[in-house]
């Protein structure tokens, strides 16, 4: 089922409507503008497909976009999920390994919906999710307190938030998602009141830093894997805020306590490893956020790409 190795579709997403802070819509073209393609194509001998260009999605601002159902811009959100979407989809239909540059990890919704769907389709298979994450983003409308939607992405995704409106989400159907037995938590550490009910009465896997702390990193992968269980296809969906400001302070919500450099790319690594990804997301690295910063925030979310697509596997 796996895509061929060295075939990659990059998608560019420069989005920051489901949270308040901009900048980190130039993500995407940091990470190119550091030579992330090039590695790809020069180091690990990728054949990349990328459109050259970092979207914007501004054809898709409504004229109005009031909050509803305690959402902030859901129309804008939901029609550029909807494009990602499209855009993931059609390269993962073409059997093709799939990297999504954030953008905000609102973008979620469009990435795993659209593999969710072309591996359904092509294989008649169901996919798993490793999200690493300092956030659980699993918040419904109502349990949000902040409406921001990059804390929803997982909610929309398993079914556990639906809207009738078309125009808000309601695109989103039955193929476009995954179950709440097939997601992997790896990092967390500030997780609302709302979300631990959520992950409990689902009984949703997840490894907190605790775990991470108890077992080191090497146990937890091995346990996030067997839950998945060898021979599912996985997507990837990489927080940048899953590492310790240390080593990624250019970010929306850094939370301290975090992942080590290492460790982010050890779970990477570890993904590589199971030659089962058809999907990664890098979300969240914000280059005009503490901006002394900026370049090893761009360097370490660099780094887990190329740990991910195999480049430190002997
Ligand atoms: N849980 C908070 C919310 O829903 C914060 C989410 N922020 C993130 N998630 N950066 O990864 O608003
Ligand atoms: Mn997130
Ligand atoms: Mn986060
Ligand atoms: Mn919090």
């Amino acid at each position: 089922f796996l895509p061929s190795r060295h075939d990659l579709g990059v998608v560019a997403v420069g989005f920051s409507g489901g949270q308040p802070k901009a900048g980190v819509d130039a993500a995407p073209m940091a990470l190119i503008e550091a030579g992330l393609i090039q590695q790809l194509e020069q180091d690990l001998d990728m054949k990349v497909t990328y459109d050259g260009q970092v979207h914007n999605y501004t054809e898709k601002i409504p004229s109005e976009d009031p909050t509803y159902r305690n959402m902030k811009q859901p129309k804008f959100v939901s029609a550029v999920t909807e494009e990602v979407s499209d855009q993931v989809y059609k390269h993962a239909k073409d059997g093709k390994l799939v990297l999504t540059l954030g953008g905000d990890h609102s973008i979620a919704i469009g990435t795993i919906s659209g593999t969710a769907k072309a591996i359904r389709e092509r294989l008649g298979r169901e996919l798993a999710v490793i999200w690493v994450d300092a956030h659980a983003d699993i918040n419904t409308p109502e349990t949000s307190d902040s409406g921001n939607i990059h804390g929803m992405p997982v909610a929309f995704l398993t079914g556990l938030a639906t809207e009738e409106r078309e125009d808000i989400f309601g695109w989103i159907k039955p193929h476009h998602r995954i179950s709440t037995k097939k997601i992997v938590y790896i990092g967390l550490r500030d997780i609302d009141r709302g979300e631990k009910k959520i992950l409990k009465d689902h009984g949703i896997k997840a490894f907190s830093m605790h775990d991470i702390d108890r077992h080191g990193i090497g146990k937890v992968m091995d346990m996030a894997l067997g839950w998945i269980g060898s021979d599912t296809p996985i997507h990837l969906s990489f927080d940048v805020d899953a590492l310790d400001p240390m080593w990624a302070p250019s970010t929306g919500t850094p939370v301290r306590g975090g992942l080590t450099l290492r460790e982010g790319d050890f779970i990477a690594e570890c993904v590589a490893e199971t030659g089962s990804l058809i999907a990664l997301d890098l979300v969240e690295v914000n280059p005009s956020l503490d901006e002394h910063g900026a370049s090893d925030t761009v360097r370490a979310g660099c780094s887990i790409v190329r740990c991910a697509l195999g480049d430190t596997l002997l």
